[in-house]
């Protein structure tokens, strides 16, 4: 047994990575629109202001997507797009540019998949403290609902959030991500309880407003630490370091997401350690942040070392494979994070995210040769259908990404695409990836 038959194959991106006109047809601006370009924050002063000029050249990627047998192809929605200063006037030609690419998606026979929110937080909102602000959650509603009235007629699954733990940890704790700030545990911890509430009062309206039957859930990414070996005691010790929540870096962590919205609780370890800085939720909130979502997401890349290092997962060596952005080569993460989180909370998996970096470029007879990435992606996803062969429910698998694009403080450095992108003339090539995946898609992993 490998795969299931309806089995999502599918392929995802972000709006602020690909989609440029950063300033057209009436969008206001994000914090990355803001400030990606100051100079020190992102690698040679990049920014998305054109990026993969999806936003006008979007038919062309669909038609990529259905050259390659792309089932579902996961977008965010770009938040200022649709609502310039983040809540009060709707701009209708944001809402019509989605509407157009759902439409065109599904005229292709490729489902769509919505994050509603992937990082791009409106400079307005952000002027008045962002998350920060007591009113955020309402905010994120408000916004939340533009969306789903205008889209949920033709689209059924729904992602909230991609990745709290680099939208707080790397935006707000250690300034890598815009809006580039350092702020204390404190404030911190009063962020992520209006992100828990946004995404559940999105959760609640989606599930009780969406047109057509909605599939929820959110894309958390989280440390996973492998077991050193087979035995009940080295999972164990994986399994505890994989749900972590202590010190500082919590907003890293797994369980300080993922228990609150699964479990209706913070872990123990948080609130042993910040006390009564953790603020509470009202029981109604409480009912909104655990709302029943339909799968758990993830975004997995590599397996984090142990509490000291190589002592959980035999990462960490003198020559250690990894990849061009310089994430270790763990294909075991798939089985083993599937496992821990099933085993936790309990819902199907998706994989939202995975995929790798490499060093492509066109060569002389016209097409991109990435074949470490065909080795990254067999070996990752071996390891993903020994978690479907234990019976682990696995409902699908995106791939990051759908074509090269704007990889945050490391600008274009890196290429994680299946389609080369040459961004001066915005020619794009299937690389060898493509091809091998629509294999791959064809055959439901049976070839893998
Ligand atoms: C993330 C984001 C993506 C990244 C990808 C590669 O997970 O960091 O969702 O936007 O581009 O993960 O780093």
């Amino acid at each position: 047994m490998g795969f299931s038959k309806d089995f999502i194959w599918g392929a995802a991106t972000a709006s602020y990575q690909i989609e440029g006109a950063y300033n057209e047809d009436g969008k206001g601006l994000n914090i990355w629109d803001a400030f990606s370009s100051d100079g020190t924050h992102v690698k040679y002063k990049e920014n998305g202001n054109v990026a993969c000029d999806h936003y006008h050249r979007w038919k062309e990627d669909v038609a990529i997507m259905k050259e390659l047998g792309i089932k579902a192809y996961r977008f965010s929605v770009s938040w200022t797009r649709i609502l310039p200063d983040g809540i009060g006037r709707i701009n209708e030609k944001g809402i019509k540019f989605y509407s157009d690419l759902v439409d065109e998606l599904i005229a292709n026979n490729i489902t769509p998949m919505i994050t509603i929110y992937h990082w791009d937080y409106p400079l307005a909102l952000h002027d008045k403290g962002g998350w920060r602000n007591p009113e955020s959650s309402e905010w994120f509603l408000e916004y939340t609902k533009v969306v789903v009235d205008s889209l949920s007629d033709r689209v059924s699954y729904w992602i909230t959030l991609n990745e709290p733990q680099c939208d707080i940890g790397c935006g707000n704790k250690d300034g890598t991500h815009a809006p580039f700030e350092k702020h204390n545990a404190r404030d911190l911890l009063i962020m992520g309880r209006n992100v828990l509430l946004s995404h559940g009062k999105a959760a609640d309206y989606i599930r009780n407003n969406a047109k057509t039957k909605a599939t929820i859930g959110y894309a958390p990414t989280g440390p996973c630490v492998i077991p050193r070996d087979d035995s009940a005691e080295a999972i164990e010790k994986a399994r505890k370091k994989t749900f972590w929540c202590g010190g500082p870096a919590f907003p890293y962590s797994s369980s300080y997401w993922s228990d609150p919205i699964f479990l209706g609780k913070y872990p123990d370890e948080l609130t042993e350690e910040y006390g009564d800085l953790v603020p509470e939720f009202t029981p109604d909130e409480w009912k909104l942040v655990t709302t029943p979502l339909d799968f758990y997401g993830m975004n997995i890349y590599f397996a984090n070392e142990g509490e000291k290092e190589g002592e959980y997962s035999d990462i960490y060596f003198q020559g250690k494979m990894s990849t061009n952005i310089g994430w270790p080569l763990t294909p075991d993460v798939l089985y083993w994070s599937s496992k821990f989180m099933y085993e936790r909370y309990g819902k199907p998996i998706i994989i939202t995210e995975n995929g790798m970096a490499s060093h492509d470029w066109v060569c002389v007879d016209g097409k991109v040769h990435d074949s470490y990435r065909i080795d990254y992606l067999t070996r990752y996803l071996r390891a993903y259908k020994r978690a479907a062969e234990e019976g682990i429910p696995l409902l699908g698998y995106i791939q990051w990404s759908l074509m090269d694009n704007f990889e945050w403080s490391h600008g274009y450095t890196q290429r994680f695409g299946m389609v080369y992108v040459d961004y001066p003339t915005q020619k794009r090539t299937i690389k060898d990836s493509g091809y091998w995946y629509k294999n791959v898609i064809e055959s439901n992993g049976e070839n893998l």
